[in-house]
């Protein structure tokens, strides 16, 4: 392992008490940076405010900083900021610590959160875009800019299916217009889903007039879905456990079926199951995290955006190798979002394997470590927050868009009150046989 002097490179983390953040942290930390988390807990507040909280019982940020120093030795600091508050005090922040790198986690990071009401809808995008804009503010004040490292999302794509692998950030058209044909390269389209994809779709703008206007070096990393929760670091000391999200906003899927399977709780698969969704394991996050600090861009490159995905699974297939696995069934339920009912998806990630990473693939070994995980805590759960219930949409369909014009694209289909009331797979058109408990 390479240890580097503390304080030699310098590294602002906001957002590092996060689920992606809080592990970036330690790994970096134990790699020699020298670590500054910038967070103002909201993820924790947003907790205390709906009733949720991480399975895995995570301690404060003085608790976890203060066993990292016993175990380690490596002093990390805290700064109870809100990035996005105040660009004044987002100025004298950098102005102060003169961060070689920014690594930027700090946003609401919930799609299904950002769908559950206008409330959330405002709080994600006037939250994230804040936050990233008070940051590029600040950071364009500086003679020598820090690297800024964006946590990015897969999902500003769309989830259409292609006959092609989707690039790594930009692509190559060529524009026929009034007869002239013009070649240029573009951003990858946007087509965002949620709000939250939408708020990720608005940062990829103010990244590019960044980087060109202020000549701002910048790399936004599209996220897969995150799955595991502890790393090398994390499993050190149970004080520094990283969280667990199994609550149908937070939870992500993989993560969401293994707690379920814990539980013998039926594995929630939303609507067809046939959707195909990119992933990454949380260990590898953090590893292109650091790939990415190594190996900034020069002043006046342009973004680089590279895919940080390293397989895509189709949702259905996941439920049926981890009810196998388990023997917990899995059962259809109405989807509470609007999203194709079925796609294919192929990601390009040369990039990042190109600068040395070696995906964590799906293993039985990993899954069944989650679920111990799971297992382990599973006292802590409230099953009253497992089902998913943040609809994507306010307000039911107008009657004759659902009879006049059904929809191939999205399923339409409003949820019934309790979501776990599942429809025989037979009668719902699905894979029969698949359900038995
Ligand atoms: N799903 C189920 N059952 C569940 C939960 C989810 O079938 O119990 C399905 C969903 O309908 C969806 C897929 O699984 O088709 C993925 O859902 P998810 O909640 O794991 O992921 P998603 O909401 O798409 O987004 C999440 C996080 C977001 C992150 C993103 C990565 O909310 O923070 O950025 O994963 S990505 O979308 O790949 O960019």
């Amino acid at each position: 392992m390479i240890v580097r002097e503390a304080s030699q490179h310098r590294v602002l983390v906001l957002g590092g008490d996060g689920f992606c953040g809080w592990p970036t942290c330690l790994h970096l930390s134990r790699l020699g940076y020298d670590i500054i988390i910038v967070d103002d807990l909201s993820r924790r507040t947003i907790d205390a405010e709906y009733g949720t909280s991480s399975l895995t019982p995570i301690r404060s940020p003085t608790e976890r900083l203060e066993a990292w120093y016993e175990r380690t030795g490596r002093k990390i600091e805290f700064l109870k900021i809100r990035a996005g508050e105040s660009s004044e005090e987002m100025i004298a922040l950098l102005k102060t610590l003169q961060p070689r790198t920014i690594v930027h986690f700090a946003e609401q990071r919930s799609a299904p959160f950002s769908m559950k009401s206008w409330r959330e809808r405002r709080y994600t995008m006037e939250r994230n875009l804040s936050a990233t804009h008070d940051l590029l503010i600040a950071a364009a004040q500086l003679h020598s800019p820090p690297h800024i490292v964006h946590l990015g999302s897969i999902g500003v794509y769309g989830y259409k299916t292609r006959s092609f692998m989707l690039p790594e950030g930009y692509l190559t058209v060529t524009a026929h217009v009034n007869g002239v044909d013009e070649k240029m390269e573009i951003l990858y389209p946007a087509d965002p889903e949620s709000i939250y994809h939408l708020s990720k779709a608005n940062d990829q703008l103010l990244f590019q007039y960044y980087s060109k206007n202020d000549r701002l070096p910048i790399t936004d990393l599209h996220q897969g879905i995150v799955w595991g929760t502890q790393t090398d670091e994390t499993e050190l000391d149970e004080r520094l456990i990283n969280r667990f999200d199994y609550d149908g906003d937070y939870g992500t899927v993989l993560n969401r079926f293994l707690l379920q399977a814990s539980l013998g709780y039926p594995l929630t698969v939303h609507g067809t199951g046939r959707q195909t969704r990119a992933f990454i394991h949380i260990r590898d996050t953090i590893r292109c995290l650091a790939i990415a600090i190594n190996n900034p861009p020069r002043r006046g490159e342009g973004v680089r955006i590279y895919n940080q995905v390293t397989e895509t699974h189709r949702i259905l297939d996941l439920a049926r190798l981890i009810s196998e696995l388990s023997g917990t069934p899995y059962r259809f339920v109405d989807n509470p979002r609007l999203e194709a009912e079925e796609n294919e998806l192929e990601v390009r990630n040369d990039q990042l394997l190109g600068l040395g990473l070696e995906p964590t693939c799906l293993r039985t070994g990993l899954l069944e470590e989650v679920r111990d995980i799971a297992q382990r805590y599973s006292h802590r759960c409230d099953e009253t927050k497992i089902p998913s219930t943040s609809k994507w949409r306010a307000t039911p369909p107008a009657p004759q868009q659902t009879t006049d014009a059904p929809s191939t694209r999205h399923s339409r289909r409003e949820p019934v009150p309790d979501e776990l009331h599942a429809h025989s797979p037979k009668e719902a058109g699905h894979d029969p046989g698949v359900a038995a408990p």
